[in-house]
């Protein structure tokens, strides 16, 4: 499992992860970011009003509540970076606060067009705000709004809803060195992680009682069936959450109901499956919020500031780059 999010770009490319990952020896696997096509997109807005997600709710919560104080501790002129646009929504709050004392140009970097064109859709008519999107992987794109900087502008990046859960540990700290190594002293990140709860909430939380989530994991399937040639019967698989204790995480998995074998003609592949065995598709990391200011710590940034959700147990964490 490594990094979340974004569409494919490429079929060979699709083909191959699908491969590598689904003849993984001790566990099959399937890649998180794959879940989002344009029907797992569609899924996903839907998981985020759920009752039982109260995730979405939280992270848009905390920057209702705090976007002034959030954007008061940082100087000007400020230009606001975000990494995966997703629906613009929540960026409004800090927009909106952000130009009652200045001009801002807002550069939301989104691999998937349909995304950037609905986030300019959202958020293009905010007195004040110019937007530029960059049609390009997180890191990439960072570098090049980077480079485009005036020297006097500070720059603030959004990584919000808990997408660095989707890393591996290890590799979501390597992606926030990555980020740190690419800013300037001073600039900052403000990143939205989803905190540890009841494991029961927890649960829930992936694995709603509509089975909307259980529908958003399946269609990873579907979509290898669609885009691939594959011949997964979805009516055999069944969506699991667990919660590995030893992880701190949520993992989601796809249990094979019977003995059965997939062709993935596209993949050049033949899968068997046991009855009982699964393929994991997706780990969602949670966090304490000290963990947040040690990794913090550990990547290069200092924490400016901490706000905690009442409702939902979510931390926003203004990190500033020493
Ligand atoms: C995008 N990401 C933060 C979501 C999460 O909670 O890990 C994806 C998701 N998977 C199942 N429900 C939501």
């Amino acid at each position: 499992m490594q990094t979340p999010s974004l569409p494919v770009r490429d079929v060979s490319e699709f083909a191959a992860d699908i491969r590598e990952s689904l003849t993984k020896s001790a566990q099959r696997e399937l890649p998180s970011k794959y879940l989002y096509d344009e029907v797992g997109s569609a899924l996903f807005e839907t998981i985020c009003v759920l009752p039982e997600y109260g995730l979405t709710r939280a992270d848009a919560r905390l920057l209702q509540k705090h976007a002034g104080e959030i954007v008061g501790r940082l100087p000007g002129p400020l230009q606001v970076a975000e990494l995966g646009s997703g629906s613009g929504k929540k960026t409004r709050w800090i927009l909106e606060a952000l130009a009652k004392r200045q001009k801002t140009y807002y550069y939301p970097i989104e691999i998937s067009p349909s995304a950037l064109a609905a986030c300019e859709k959202e958020l293009g008519q905010i007195d004040m705000v110019s937007i530029v999107g960059y049609e390009q992987p997180y890191l990439e794109g960072l570098r090049a709004v980077v480079e485009s900087r005036e020297e006097k502008d500070h720059l603030l990046v959004l990584f919000l809803g808990s997408t660095i859960g989707n890393f591996d540990r290890d590799a979501g700290e390597k992606f926030l060195n990555a980020v740190r190594g690419i800013l300037r002293r001073g600039d900052a990140l403000l990143l939205g992680t989803d905190l540890e709860k009841a494991v029961a909430d927890q649960l829930l939380a992936y694995d709603d009682p509509a089975g909307v989530t259980a529908a958003f994991n399946l269609n990873l399937l579907g979509r290898i069936n669609r885009e691939l040639g594959a011949d997964f019967d979805l009516s055999s698989f069944r969506h699991e959450a667990r919660w590995n204790a030893k992880e701190r995480r949520i993992e989601m998995h796809l249990r094979s109901l019977q003995e059965q074998t997939v062709e993935i003609p596209a993949a050049g592949l033949r899968v068997r499956l046991k009855e009982g065995e699964t393929i994991w598709t997706e780990s969602s990391h949670k966090y304490k919020a000290g963990d947040v200011l040690a990794m913090a710590a550990r990547t290069g940034f200092r924490c400016e500031g901490q706000w905690l959700d009442e409702e939902w147990p979510f931390a926003q964490n203004l990190l500033i780059a020493k």
